[in-house]
């Protein structure tokens, strides 16, 4: 049995790439793609590349001086993801690894991941025991002006999704019934419709207002009332006409418990950037599947396209792209479906669009 390729270097660089449209939400905008580009240099002639998306641009340099600071942490270990990530929850035991560290170590994980992959020239789905197969998608809105934008949506349907989600929580419920109103209209009823409140609500509102939607039969309501609020969501959940969705702000596996235990949800959707990369996916599709939980991505096409063909109760990807700017050979959709590309994770940097962005 070969050894495994070594890491020779850890280099991370800061780009703010531009966005198709705008993410507006309840809780605040992304106007552009804050991301921190990560390569990990190895001894076998391949680099491994991930990206993790830090919300906001102040988040940007801490996040790239933090990857560039244990770079002397990785130097001479071998790609190994499971065992770096073991590593790295040893020695970030006293400060914890929630926040930028975290979002940082699990971009790690991906990239060692892709390494991984490309050194057997292997996709890592396919390093993973599955097959490289279509995995369904649901088109991924902030909030939506109607009727201006009916004609995207119209575009969405048209491009084959079977799923669409927008945000709401503005104003009063009056919108809120307007807007699922004007969408529905656009959409059709053949098409599943969630809805996210990026955590604006309180439990009472969250109830009253989903009493007014019941019409519009939704595929899922997100995070209702602040992610960590998780006995909040557990009385949402017990009360509300639609499965409760929430998971995008878990740090690592250990806060999927927390909810699972809590009964906070009918859906989990771990972001791969939060719950430890690929890594810590692979735990919380266990724990999905004992609890019988569907199981979607948030954000990260590209890699989440990988790990849902392996995740035993793999629901839905979310179509959000965030990085084909900045990406070589973005992966294609087709029909409503996201195929995972390789070796490895399937990405390489358009250098020239990386230069533009450079932060
Ligand atoms: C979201 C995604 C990206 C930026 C802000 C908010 C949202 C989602 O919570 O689930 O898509
Ligand atoms: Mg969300």
């Amino acid at each position: 049995m070969t050894d495994l390729p070594k890491i020779t270097g850890l280099k991370a660089r800061s780009v703010n790439a531009p966005l198709d449209r705008p993410v507006r939400t309840a809780s605040g905008s992304l106007e552009t793609a804050p991301l921190v580009l990560i390569d990990v240099e190895t001894d076998a002639g391949v680099t491994g590349r991930a990206y993790v998306m830090g919300y906001t641009p102040v988040s940007l340099e801490p996040m790239r001086a933090f990857l560039s600071n244990i770079e002397p942490m990785c130097v001479g270990k071998s790609i190994a993801p499971f065992d770096r990530a073991t590593d790295f929850e040893n020695a970030f035991r006293l400060m914890g690894r929630q926040g930028l560290v975290g979002m940082a170590l699990s971009g790690l994980d991906m990239a060692l991941w892709d390494a991984l992959g490309q050194a057997h020239d292997t996709a890592v789905v396919q390093l993973l025991g599955g097959e490289a197969r279509p995995v369904i998608a649901y088109d991924s809105y902030g909030i939506v002006d109607m009727p201006a934008d009916a004609g995207v949506l119209e575009a969405s349907v048209k491009r084959g999704f079977q799923a669409i989600k927008i945000k709401l929580g503005q104003a009063d419920v009056a919108l809120d019934i307007a807007t699922c109103r004007a969408v529905r209209e656009v959409i059709g009823n053949d098409v599943a419709l969630m809805i996210d409140y990026n955590q604006s609500l309180t439990v009472q509102e969250t109830l009253y207002r989903l009493e007014h939607l019941i019409e519009f039969d939704l595929a899922w309501v997100e995070e209702p009332v602040p992610a960590e609020d998780l006995d909040a969501h557990a009385e949402i959940q017990a009360a509300s006409p639609f499965p409760v969705q929430t998971g995008e702000n878990w740090w690592f596996v250990s806060d999927m418990e927390k909810a699972i235990a809590a009964g906070a949800c009918d859906y989990a959707m771990p972001d791969l950037m939060k719950i430890g990369g690929i890594t810590g996916w692979q735990k919380a599709a266990g724990l999905a599947a004992a609890a019988r939980m569907p199981m979607s991505s948030h954000l990260f096409i590209e890699a989440s396209a990988h790990v849902l063909p392996v995740t035993p109760t793999a629901h839905y990807l979310e179509y959000l792209d965030l990085a084909s700017t900045v990406l070589q050979d973005p992966p294609e959709l087709v029909d409503g479906h996201v195929t995972p590309k390789g070796p490895g994770l399937g990405m390489v940097w358009n250098e020239d669009a990386v230069k533009r962005y450079l932060v």
